[in-house]
């Protein structure tokens, strides 16, 4: 959080950084209550959110601090438990938490760090810390906004403890509580989110804790990440241990499991200069897209940096020095693009810093220079030796940058057209777009419908001064089958590129977006489910600034009508049903729709149309891992996983009421 606490290395526990120093103990006691009173009424800015996001930092805010004590080599194993009661306890093996008194507050080590904001947290003791970034606020603002923590110790045959409540407080000062095995050593802290803080839910998403903690596994090579959800009814779900001794490389052959791959061995490099860790893994798959994913001390970089520039430039530097000397590029020949040198590749890129500077919208994007070239020497040269020691492999990998590469002039071709086309004619809009008459984009809407009937019904019965129809035609292409020169031909691709008015792929500009809001409306089946994901498939490949601004959303069509008498319900789902039979009494009629042509234009108006009635999901990219996986998973050849995950398929999409 703090420039000033990250780069102090206190020796001894007293040089804590209170920021105000030489007062006295009751001073900075009352700054205790400040601080964490502080954190209570203002959470949004300590944590992310007070949502269900928010609510995961405080898990991983002290997971953290058990990652640190394993990277500094003191210990092999961080778990995370949660209970019934959706109460949190995360356990280490290191050394557990100094147990001594703090001079200046006259009170524990552990207290000082759960009570005075900035304190403790990112200390380095020798070896820096890399949980820093974007987390790292501090185990006092975990404390502060939970209904109460307890924090154990077991270190020297003894069990420390101390419990917290009411805003933060210790019930009692640190006190050994009972014995242990001497041989046995760490930390265990357990705690409650405070329910009048996160009001939206105090419930863990097991999805969420079980990913992250993977990835932490895979970033952390060597460490051992338990979950264990006690919760789940499904024994597989009861327990999960990720330990990775392959690191990234492991990581690449996850990611890769449904794809093809172009050649078995992944290229895999790990080195360090000026402080500076890197560790990077690659691997070609069949596929068009690129899969890079960034890392700096174990936080998603989604925006890049100097990493991924440092990765690039090797990866484009090596590929075209390697292709001109054994003759896959003519002499005269242009050099391959990064484009075409990334087509179907999956790689991850991890370091590790001790002061990482971020930068960009979202504060994820790598901005200390140094580590640009850093990245660069180290991946190039290993990139290099792959290449000169495995001529087979990379003779697969040059026929496939080079085709990559006439692909792209071709698709260059057709996207060009598409472009001229509404350059040229002004009004070039598709033909089946029946538009709105406002110009005004933020009060703007179109809805994307599943066939022509249903685009029927929606043209009659929308309110045509903001609400925009573009009807499509049965299925639509799959994009992440394809190569790009097919998706620019797609007729229904067009219509969408050109409707929406915000360009395609590298040149979307989403001020020039013609609608705010972009409505996905499908059957409320499995037919349906279906076009949507390959709607948002294409979104995400051809549209991603869209998708992640948050412009896309899903439409909930209603899944029965109940009358009696005159008076007519919907709802939208089973549990929606029984409520309402039992709130109208006998003697129903119940239709269950099968689709959204079943119903006539006012019906489809007053149930998904009508602001006043209707409810919108919007779509969110959260985590490009999750849903670039959910999309492989998907679109790859495996019908099983594809079957279960369109049944749950909330997994990347986000409820949100409009
Ligand atoms: C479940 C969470 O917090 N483990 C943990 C924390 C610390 C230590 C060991 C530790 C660090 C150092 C020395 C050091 C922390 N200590 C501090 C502080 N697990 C969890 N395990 N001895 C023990 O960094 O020098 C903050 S965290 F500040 F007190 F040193």
């Amino acid at each position: 959080m703090s420039e000033e606490i990250r780069e102090q290395k206190p020796e001894e526990e007293e040089e804590f950084d209170f920021r105000v120093e030489d007062h006295t103990y009751d001073d900075a006691d009352i700054q205790v209550l400040d601080g964490l009173e502080a954190v209570r009424k203002r959470p949004g800015m300590y944590i992310a959110s007070t949502s269900e996001k928010g609510l995961h930092h405080l898990v991983w805010e002290i997971v953290d601090n058990g990652i640190d004590e394993a990277m500094a080599g003191y210990a092999t194993t961080v778990t995370v438990t949660v209970d019934k009661d959706n109460i949190v306890i995360v356990e280490d093996d290191g050394r557990g938490m100094p147990t001594g008194e703090n001079v200046k507050t006259g009170k524990s080590t552990i207290e000082t760090i759960f009570t005075v904001l900035h304190a403790g947290g990112k200390f380095g003791g020798g070896a820096y810390k890399v949980s820093g970034g974007l987390h790292g606020v501090g185990a006092s603002v975990v404390n502060a906004l939970s209904e109460w923590l307890e924090v154990r110790v077991y270190h020297d045959g003894k069990i420390f403890f101390v419990r917290f409540e009411n805003g933060g407080h210790a019930v009692e000062p640190l006190k050994v509580i009972g014995s242990c095995d001497p041989a046995r050593h760490g930390s265990e802290i357990r705690f409650k989110a405070d329910p009048a803080i996160f009001t939206e839910t105090t419930v863990y998403s097991h999805e969420t804790l079980r990913d992250r903690l993977r990835q932490l596994a895979f970033l952390n090579k060597g460490i051992r990440m338990i979950f264990n959800d006690e919760r789940e009814e499904d024994p597989h779900k009861q327990h999960h241990v990720f330990l990775f001794e392959g690191g990234l490389k492991e990581y690449v052959a996850f990611l890769n499991k449904n794809r093809n791959v172009v050649h078995d061995e992944i290229i895999y490099c790990e080195g360090h200069k000026d402080g500076i860790e890197v560790e990077v893994a690659v691997q070609y798959n069949e596929g068009y897209n690129p899969n890079v994913y960034t890392f700096c001390n174990n936080i998603n970089t989604a925006e890049g940096g100097t990493h991924e520039e440092g990765f690039r430039s090797a990866l484009n530097r090596i590929i075209n020095k390697y292709a001109k000397s054994k003759g896959f590029l003519k002499e005269k020949e242009d050099n391959l693009t990064s484009d075409d040198c990334k087509e179907g590749i999956t790689a991850i890129i991890s370091v590790k810093h001790p002061d990482p500077q971020y930068e960009g919208q979202t504060k994820t994007k790598l901005g200390n220079s140094e580590v640009r070239k850093c990245v660069s020497d180290i991946f190039g040269a290993q990139l290099e030796r792959f290449l000169m020691e495995n001529p087979e492999e990379a003779k697969k990998i040059m026929e496939k940058v080079v085709l990559a590469s006439q692909a792209r002039l071709a698709a260059k071709k057709a996207r060009e057209s598409t472009r001229r086309k509404s350059a040229l004619e002004i009004s070039s809009l598709p033909g089946k777009l029946a538009d709105c008459s406002s110009k005004d984009a933020s009060i703007c809407e179109i809805y994307i419908v599943e066939g022509d009937s249903a685009g029927g019904s929606a043209k009659q019965g929308r309110d045509s001064h903001y609400q925009a129809i573009l009807p499509l035609r049965g299925k639509i292409l799959n994009v992440e089958k394809a190569r790009q020169q097919r998706a620019f031909e797609n007729a229904e691709i067009r219509s969408m590129i050109t409707a929406f008015g915000c360009g395609v792929m590298n040149d979307v500009d989403t001020s020039k977006l013609r609608y705010h809001k972009i409505v996905i409306m499908t059957d409320a089946d499995v037919d349906g489910a279906h076009i949507r994901t390959l709607l948002l498939t294409f979104f995400y490949r051809y549209l991603r600034p869209v998708l992640e601004q948050g412009y896309i959303y899903i439409a909930q069509p209603p899944l029965y009508k109940v009358q009696k008498g005159n008076t007519v319900r919907y709802a939208y789902t089973d549990r929606q049903l029984e409520e309402v039979k039992r709130e109208m009494g006998g003697n129903l009629g119940i239709q269950r729709y099968k689709g959204l042509g079943e119903m006539n234009p006012e019906q489809l108006w007053e149930t998904t149309m009508d602001p006043k009635n209707r409810t919108l999901i919007r779509v969110t990219v959260d985590d490009a891992e999750a849903a670039d996986q959910a999309f492989s998973m998907l679109m790859g050849e495996e019908v099983e996983p594809r079957k279960n995950f369109i049944i749950e398929n909330a997994h990347f999409v986000e409820n949100l009421d409009i």
